[in-house]
């Protein structure tokens, strides 16, 4: 694995991007710089193998280099019929991540897109995987998005959504960064390299709060969305499509 000194030499402040340098460091930047992040990875697969209906769809948007897919693939081998869909609108991950799952998933229907999500087209989805994406999407077209993936999941598929969290609470907010800058330094991210990343992704990733989260879920749709991992200012949300409620049977009046 490469090691990620993008930000180790002090540098003009410019917007982060997602491009062929940090492709090429991607899976040691992710997980020396979000807490959970392996864990989730890693629980996925179990919870796909529950959801995972056959002859369904499961989507990865915001795919990077594939590892939620890899790991939702791994279980779910045997349901039947399954298509995977990445999409990412980043070139260089793209390229990356389409040589790196035809080399693990062969002869499996796998399709890796390269575009905006918010341009995708969502269809008989049982597992929709947002896995610390949607904080990249305006905040403006982050409801669309959601409303769009609602349409797109059968009865009881899901959505796992992941995401870095700001908390309404000025005191607890500052006590979460300064635990998760901590954690990076553990990690072996000096304070420059936490710094210089941190103002990089200042414009470019805009978290929201749990609460702003769930009200959006519940406005696209879904009656059932809670949090099944938290760490520190990171967490992950499962948000469950109900069963088709048939209507009540017609009472006939036998008078
Ligand atoms: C993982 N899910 O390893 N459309 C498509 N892709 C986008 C968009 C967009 N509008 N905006 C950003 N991206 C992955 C990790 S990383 C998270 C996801 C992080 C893509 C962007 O190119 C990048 O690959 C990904 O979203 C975010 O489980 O780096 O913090």
């Amino acid at each position: 694995m490469k090691q990620d000194t993008l930000f180790a030499n002090p540098q003009p402040l410019v917007d982060f991007t997602f491009d062929d340098a940090v492709a090429d460091v991607f899976p040691d930047m992710i997980r020396r710089s979000v807490p959970g992040y392996e864990t989730i990875i890693a629980l996925l697969g179990g919870l796909a193998k529950h959801y995972a209906q056959e002859g369904s769809t499961i989507y990865d948007l915001g795919c990077s280099l594939g590892a939620a897919t890899l790991s939702m693939y791994s279980q779910t081998r045997a349901t039947s019929h399954l298509k995977y869909i990445c999409i990412d609108n980043s070139e260089a991950m793209v390229k990356r991540c389409q040589s790196r799952l035809m080399r693990h998933m062969p002869e499996t229907d796998l399709h890796v897109i390269c575009e905006s999500i918010e341009d995708s087209a969502i269809e008989n989805a049982s597992i929709v995987v947002i896995n610390f994406t949607l904080q990249f999407l305006s905040t403006e077209s982050r409801l669309a998005l959601l409303e769009k993936v609602y349409q797109g999941l059968r009865p009881n598929g899901i959505l796992i959504l992941s995401e870095k969290l700001v908390f309404s609470d000025d005191q607890q907010n500052q006590q979460q960064i300064d635990w998760h800058h901590t954690f990076k330094r553990a990690n072996g991210y000096s304070d420059m390299e936490v710094s210089q990343k941190r103002k990089a992704l200042e414009n470019v990733l805009i978290p929201d709060t749990y609460e702003v989260h769930i009200t959006r879920l519940q406005q696209a749709g879904f009656e059932n969305a809670y949090q099944w991992f938290q760490a520190f200012n990171f967490t992950s949300i499962i948000a469950i499509k109900s069963p088709l409620i048939s209507p009540p049977p017609k009472i006939s009046s036998n008078k």
